[in-house]
């Protein structure tokens, strides 16, 4: 693998091509190349050329722009056949049908059971279930730990935790969470080879198809029920279409609130300044929550809208046809958002709520206040728990995995104290 590298910028114009690295070797690096490519940069993605926008202020604008679509079918390379099956990362965008790839009307039709069953009154419901879960996983912990007392946080506490809530809120028993997470982790890892990938999305796409028959032949009290029974003013949605938001929420709810939480702990370790602040009460958890959100977005890239006509961003050109990433780790790292200094973690940072990690218009993610349920009560449990918790090797050596759009960490190896 070439190394990623990026021409000199022109002064005031995008630079050369910043070339993602699918081994996530220097993602700081990266960021900073992408920021320095300009507002709209252009990137490859395992040969397939892309452009990405790196900026909060552009990003907010072309995220409400109806210019710009999911639908793969508008995509030149796809239509062209010079992108396939064969690419690695089009699971990303070929998802099925769900609110994660339609627009307009449609797609406010998919999604309107959904974001009804997660606004945060609808989650009060849900807190004691939530809380529950991590005080098991909190014993599970204890009782995790080798006879160094080393305990891989992730593993034990981080992944699990969502999977629970997103299984129990979509009705997937918990004798299918290893399974899922066996799965996911293979999909998005970047050393799966690509029939092996689409292998398992065969199986996924299987087992979600029983699951949403299952439930219509007998319903249950959960989101897939709902949106199987749903019928408000127009049609009901189709089988396909509850497969691909069942498959949509399980994904998303449980890959991303992983990274939000590990994030979290990983910055506190590393600021202790800081955490004694949020210890003393002096600054809230919400604070950690929207500065983690911020400063190490749990999604680095999102992938892809698609123009549908020719689109300006200061003197570049999205040609009707091309495809548009969203890169949310350089936009929480925007100078002109958040200040010179965007590059430190700061929890009393007055921008901290001005991010757009959650995305931004009508695909703004529907799972927001559910993740900062689950972060807001698994952080401070934690620390109360283990008031000595700390990272059990040098903050350094813990690696990423070769995932190119999630922030992904390998283990978080940590002693309780
Ligand atoms: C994974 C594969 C799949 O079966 C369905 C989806 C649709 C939702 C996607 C998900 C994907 C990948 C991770 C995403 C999620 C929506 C939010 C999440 C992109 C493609 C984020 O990382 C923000």
């Amino acid at each position: 693998m070439n190394c990623p590298h990026t021409a000199a910028a022109p002064a005031g114009r995008g630079a050369g091509t910043v070339v993602i690295d699918p081994m996530v070797q220097d993602l700081d690096g990266e960021t900073a190349r992408l920021r320095d490519a300009g507002v709209l940069a252009r990137i490859d993605l395992l040969g397939v050329p892309a452009w990405t926008v790196t900026r909060h202020a552009e990003a907010r604008r072309l995220l409400l722009d109806a210019r710009l679509v999911k639908d793969i079918d508008a995509w030149d390379l796809w239509r062209s056949g010079a992108v396939t099956h064969a690419w690695p990362l089009i699971g990303m965008i070929d998802a099925g049908r769900s609110m994660f790839t339609v627009d307009g009307a449609e797609h406010r039709r998919l999604r309107t059971k959904t974001s009804q069953a997660l606004t945060p009154r609808r989650l009060e419901a849900i807190r004691p279930e939530i809380e529950k879960f991590t005080q098991e996983l909190l014993d599970a912990l204890d009782a995790a730990q080798g006879d160094d007392g080393v305990v891989d946080l992730k593993a034990v506490f981080a992944q699990p935790l969502p999977m629970r809530v997103v299984g129990m809120l979509m009705g997937v028993d918990e004798s299918r969470h290893a399974m899922l997470t066996r799965q996911y982790k293979a999909f998005f890892s970047m050393l799966t080879p690509q029939d092996e990938r689409l292998a398992l999305l065969a199986e996924l796409d299987v087992f979600y198809t029983d699951l949403v028959r299952e439930k219509t032949a007998r319903p249950t009290d959960d989101l897939t029920s709902a949106l199987i029974l749903a019928e408000e003013g127009g049609e009901p949605l189709t089988e396909e279409e509850v497969v691909g938001n069942l498959k949509a929420m399980v994904a998303a709810g449980h890959e991303t609130t992983i990274g939000l939480v590990l994030n979290a702990v990983r910055a506190l370790l590393a600021h202790p300044d800081q955490l004694r602040k949020v210890l003393a009460g002096e600054v809230g958890w919400d604070a950690v929550i929207e500065e983690t959100l911020r400063w190490d977005t749990p999604t680095t890239h999102l992938l892809m809208r698609f123009a549908t006509e020719d689109i300006t961003v200061g003197d570049e050109v999205i040609r009707k046809g091309e495809g548009l990433v969203v890169s949310y780790r350089a936009i929480g790292r925007d100078i002109e958002q958040h200040g010179a200094d965007a590059d430190a973690f700061d929890i009393t940072r007055p921008t901290r709520n001005r991010h757009m990690t959650f995305g931004h218009g009508p695909h703004i993610c529907p799972g927001a206040a559910l993740s900062r349920v689950e972060a807001g009560i698994a952080l401070p449990a934690l620390f109360t728990r283990f008031p000595g918790l700390c990272l059990a090797v040098p903050d350094e050596e813990i690696t990423r995995l070769p995932v190119m759009t999630q922030n992904d960490m390998t283990a978080f190896p940590v002693l309780l104290g």
